[in-house]
C-alpha cells in the first residue's frame, strides 16, 4: 500500500492536487482536488448584466470565448431576444479559432510530452523519462512539430483577433451582437489564416495523434473511467439554436443511444468541497457560493456536478460521442483522437461559415436590460459543456452561477460517496514506478483539465 501525489499535476492550467492510494502498482483510489478558490459568481453580483460578457472571460485566457459566448447567451434569452445571423456566424468563427489553439495547445505543448523527450534543457527537464517507445528519428520529429504548434497556436490566436480584435479577452461580444463590422478584406485574411492553420491540422496534428496510437496503443484500455458522457452541445447553426454543428446530448455507460438532456435534472453536490453544506445538492438556477476554507472532511475547492445523481465525463469525446462522430472507445487515446478528428471538423465548418458573413446586414439587434427575469447560456468550450445561470433584479445581477467542463471531469466525490469521472478513471491503472508515476499524468493530461475554469 502506498500513496502517491501530484501537487500540482504539471502541464495544465492552474493548481490541480491528485492523490492516488496503490496496491501491489495498481491504483486503488484517487482524490482529485482544486486547490485555489477564486468567486467569479460572487463578484458578479449587483453589476450590471452587461458586464458578465467581460468579467466572466477573465476567469480563464485559454477559453474566454466559451464564457463571453455563455454570457451573452444567457443575457439574450433573459432579454427574450437572439442576435441576428451575422453575430451569430462572427461568435462561432472567433470561438472556434479559440477551440483550434485550445487543442493544439493542449496535444503538442501539455500532453505530448508526456510521451516524447525533449531537449536536455528547461523547459523540458526535469521530466518523467520512464516509457519512452519512439525512436530517435520520430522523436526529432514530434519535437519539431511542438515547436511548430507554438507559431499554429499564435495564428489562431491572430485569426480570432481579425474579429475579435485582441485575444484573449475580447471587447466584442455585447449582448444583440457584436461590435465589429468586418470588411470584405477581413474575411480574405481570416481564410489565409485558416487555410494555413487546417493543413497543420491535416498534416501534422491527426497523423501525430495516429503515430501516439501506433506506439501507445495500450492507452485505447487504460482510463476509461464511467463512460458517462455529456455535451451541451456548440457552433449554432441557426437563429433558435436548434441545429448545432455539435449536438447537445449524454449517453449513459458507453451507449449509443443518445438521450436528451434535462437541465433540471443537474446538481452542484458541495459534501466533499469547502463550500457551505446549504449549497448541497442545487441546481444551478439555486446555486449559491460561500466558501468555508475549515470544513472538516472536505477536500477541493471544486463543487460536484451529477446529472441525475451520476457522474459525467465532458470534452471533445463526449461531444464527438453524442454527435455520432467518433465511437470507437472511450479512454486515454480515445480522448486524444477524438480533440484532433473534432479541430479538423471545426476547421472544415469554419470555411463554410466565412462565406455565410452578409456584409449588408446588420451585426447588432438592440439590446434591452429587463427590469427582471432569467437567462441560462449553454455553450462548449474546448474542455466541455459550459453553463451560465443569470438571474436579474432591479436591472442588476441577482445571482450567478458558472458551470465548467473540469468542474464536471475533474470534481470530487459526491454526497453518496462516489468518485467524480476523473477520479473513476484512475481506479485500477498499473504505476510502474511510484516515483516517476507517468501512467497517472497521461491519464489526468487526456481530460486537458484547467483548474482556474474549475473554481472560477
Ligand atoms: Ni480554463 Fe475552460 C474549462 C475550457 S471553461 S479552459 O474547464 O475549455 O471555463
Amino acid at each position: 500500500m502506498a500513496t502517491i501525489t501530484l501537487d500540482p499535476a504539471t502541464r495544465l492550467e492552474g493548481h490541480l492536487k491528485v492523490s492516488v492510494e496503490t496496491n501491489l502498482g495498481r491504483v486503488t483510489a484517487a482524490k482529485s482536488s482544486g486547490m485555489l478558490f477564486r468567486g467569479f459568481e460572487n463578484l458578479l453580483a449587483g453589476k450590471d448584466p452587461r458586464d458578465a460578457a467581460h468579467i466572466t472571460q477573465r476567469v480563464c485566457g485559454v477559453c474566454p470565448i466559451s464564457h463571453g459566448m455563455a454570457a451573452s447567451l444567457a443575457g439574450e434569452v433573459g432579454a427574450r431576444m437572439t442576435a441576428p445571423d451575422n453575430a451569430r456566424i462572427v461568435r462561432n468563427l472567433i470561438l472556434a479559432s479559440n477551440f483550434l489553439q485550445s487543442h493544439i495547445l493542449h496535444f503538442y505543448t501539455l500532453a505530448l510530452l508526456s510521451y516524447i523527450k525533449g531537449p536536455a534543457m528547461p523547459p523540458f527537464t526535469p521530466a518523467y523519462d520512464v516509457d519512452m517507445r519512439f525512436n530517435a528519428t520520430e522523436n526529432q520529429v514530434l519535437v519539431d512539430h511542438y515547436v511548430q504548434a507554438l507559431t499554429m497556436r499564435r495564428k489562431a490566436h491572430e485569426m480570432a483577433a481579425i474579429f475579435a480584435g485582441k485575444m484573449p479577452h475580447t471587447a466584442v461580444f455585447e449582448f444583440g451582437g457584436v461590435t465589429t463590422v468586418p470588411k470584405a478584406a477581413d474575411i480574405t485574411r481570416f481564410r489565409t489564416y485558416l487555410t494555413e492553420i487546417t493543413a497543420f491540422i491535416d498534416n501534422v496534428y491527426l497523423p501525430d495523434v495516429d503515430l501516439l496510437a501506433q506506439r501507445y496503443s495500450d492507452y485505447y484500455t487504460i482510463g476509461r473511467g464511467y463512460g458517462n458522457l455529456l455535451a451541451f452541445g456548440v457552433f449554432d447553426l441557426n437563429g433558435a439554436g436548434t441545429a448545432k454543428l455539435l449536438a447537445r446530448g449524454r449517453v449513459a455507460n458507453g451507449s449509443t443511444t443518445v438521450t436528451a438532456v434535462d437541465l433540471a435534472a443537474i446538481t452542484e453536490q458541495a459534501k466533499y468541497s469547502w463550500y457551505d453544506d446549504a449549497q448541497t445538492a442545487r441546481n444551478p438556477s439555486q446555486g449559491v457560493t460561500v466558501p468555508s476554507p475549515d470544513k472538516a472532511g472536505a477536500y477541493s475547492w471544486l463543487k460536484a456536478p451529477r446529472y441525475a445523481g451520476g457522474a459525467y465525463e465532458v470534452g471533445s469525446l463526449a461531444r464527438m460521442w453524442v454527435n455520432g462522430d467518433y465511437r470507437r472507445g472511450i479512454s486515454v487515446m480515445d480522448r486524444h483522437q477524438a480533440r484532433s478528428h473534432e479541430t479538423q471538423k471545426i476547421a472544415r465548418a469554419m470555411s463554410t461559415w466565412l462565406s455565410q458573413i452578409n456584409l449588408g446586414a446588420s451585426f447588432y439587434t438592440a439590446y434591452t436590460t429587463p427590469q427582471s427575469g432569467s437567462g441560462i447560456g449553454l455553450t462548449e468550450a474546448p474542455r466541455g459543456a459550459l453553463g451560465h445561470w443569470v438571474s436579474v433584479s432591479n436591472r442588476g445581477i441577482a445571482s450567478y452561477q458558472i458551470l465548467t467542463p473540469t468542474c464536471w471531469n475533474c470534481s470530487p466525490r459526491d454526497a453518496a460517496g462516489a468518485p467524480g469521472p476523473l477520479e473513476k478513471a484512475l481506479e485500477g491503472i498499473a504505476v510502474s514506478d511510484a516515483a516517476k508515476p507517468t501512467e497517472v499524468l497521461r491519464v489526468i493530461q487526456s481530460y486537458d483539465p484547467c483548474l482556474s475554469c474549475a473554481v472560477h
